[in-house]
C-alpha cells in the first residue's frame, strides 16, 4: 500500500514588488497547516506541526527582503499588506530515512484548494529550492521538475535525521513570486553537534573564499541589524592563488546569496535571498542586504566554476 503523507503545508506569502529591489514583504498571513494521517505512526510529527504553525502566527511581518543588487540605487522598503495567494504542501512517504533517496512533490494550491497550473520562469527555473536542517549545517538548493497540475517533484537525500525547512520560491503566471515555507522530518537520532564558526575565509574544494563585509564607510568589523551592508566573497583558485579564470553564470547571474537567521523554526522571516551586483572584479561577488535583527546567521554563496557548482558556507554575527 502506497501510504503518504501531508506533512504540513505552511505558507508564508511574501510579497515581492515587480519593479523594485530591495523588497519588504510579510509572511504573516495565510498560514495554514493540514494534517491527513494515515498511520499512528505520524503522530509525533502532528504535534510538531501545531507547535510550529503556532509561532509562525508570531512572526514579524516586516522581517524578511529580497535584494536585487542590479538595481542598487533602490533601498527603500516597502511595507505591503500581505496578499497570500497560494499555498503549497509536500508529499513524501511517511517515514524518511537519513541517507535514502526519497520522493518529494510539493502541491501548489490557490487558497480554495484549487491547482495553480502556469508558472512563469524566474532565475532560469520554474521553482527553486532551498532545503536546509534545522540546525542550519546542511543545505541543498534544488530545482523541482513540473509535473502537471501544480505539482512539482524531485528525489533527494536527507544526510541525517531531525528536522529540515524547506523554502520553496515560485511564480504562478501573471502574479507575484510565492515563497512557502515546508517542514519535514527525518527518522531518528541526529548525534552530530552544530558547528558554528565565525572564520571568515574558507576552502572548498579547489576554491578559497574569503568572505569580508563592508558598509559605505568601508570594511565592517561588526555587522548591525538593520544596516545596509556589502558582503563580498572574495574567489581564488587555489593552485594559482589568483582570482579563479574559470567563473561562469549561475542562474543567469555571478552567483546567489541565500542567507538564514539562526531561529526555531525556521520561517519566511529568517530567510534572505540575494543577487549579485553587477559590476565587481574579476573573483569578487558582492550582495548587498540589510540584516533585520540581532542575531546568527548563516550564509550560502553559490557560484559556478568550469560547469561545477561551489557553496561557500559561513556564519556572520549581527549585533543590535
Ligand atoms: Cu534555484
Amino acid at each position: 500500500m502506497h501510504k503518504l503523507i501531508t506533512s504540513l503545508a505552511l505558507t508564508s506569502t511574501l510579497v515581492i514588488t515587480q519593479a523594485c529591489s530591495s523588497l519588504s514583504v510579510s509572511d504573516n498571513a495565510g498560514i495554514e497547516a493540514t494534517e491527513q494521517h494515515q498511520s499512528k505512526a505520524t503522530n509525533s510529527p502532528a504535534k510538531e506541526n501545531k507547535e510550529t504553525n503556532g509561532s509562525l502566527k508570531d512572526t514579524h511581518p516586516e522581517a524578511h527582503q529580497n535584494n536585487h543588487g542590479n538595481h542598487q540605487d533602490d533601498q527603500g522598503t516597502h511595507s505591503k499588506t500581505p496578499t497570500p495567494i497560494t499555498e503549497a504542501k509536500l508529499i513524501s512517504s511517511a517515514k524518511i530515512n537519513p541517507n535514502t533517496n526519497v520522493n518529494l512533490a510539493i502541491a501548489i494550491q490557490d487558497l480554495e484548494g484549487k491547482a495553480i497550473k502556469n508558472f512563469e520562469v524566474f532565475q532560469e527555473k520554474l521553482m527553486h529550492l532551498i532545503v536546509v536542517s534545522d540546525d542550519l549545517q546542511f543545505f541543498q538548493h534544488l530545482h523541482p521538475e513540473y509535473k502537471d497540475n501544480g505539482r512539482f517533484e524531485i528525489v533527494t537525500n536527507f544526510p541525517q535525521a531531525g528536522g529540515y525547512t524547506l523554502f520553496s520560491d515560485y511564480k504562478p503566471s501573471k502574479a507575484q513570486e510565492q515563497i512557502s515555507v515546508l517542514k519535514t522530518q527525518v527518522t531518528g537520532l541526529n548525534a552530530t553537534t552544530s558547528i558554528i564558526d565565525f572564520n571568515n575565509s574558507k576552502t572548498f574544494g579547489k576554491t578559497k573564499i574569503d568572505l569580508n563585509t563592508s558598509s559605505v564607510n568601508g570594511e565592517l568589523t561588526k555587522i548591525n541589524a538593520g544596516e545596509e551592508v556589502t558582503l563580498t566573497f572574495d574567489l581564488q583558485d587555489t593552485v594559482t592563488n589568483q582570482a579563479p579564470t574559470d567563473l561562469q553564470p549561475y542562474l543567469g547571474e555571478k552567483g546567489h546569496l541565500v542567507i538564514l537567521r539562526q531561529s526555531n523554526p525556521l520561517t519566511a522571516a529568517s530567510y534572505i535571498h540575494a543577487h549579485a551586483l553587477e559590476n565587481t572584479p574579476m573573483g569578487k561577488i558582492s550582495f548587498k542586504a540589510k540584516f533585520p535583527q540581532s542575531g546568527k546567521y548563516k550564509l550560502w554563496g553559490q557560484f559556478k566554476r568550469d560547469g561545477e557548482v561551489i557553496t561557500g558556507d559561513f556564519w556572520l554575527n549581527v549585533s543590535n
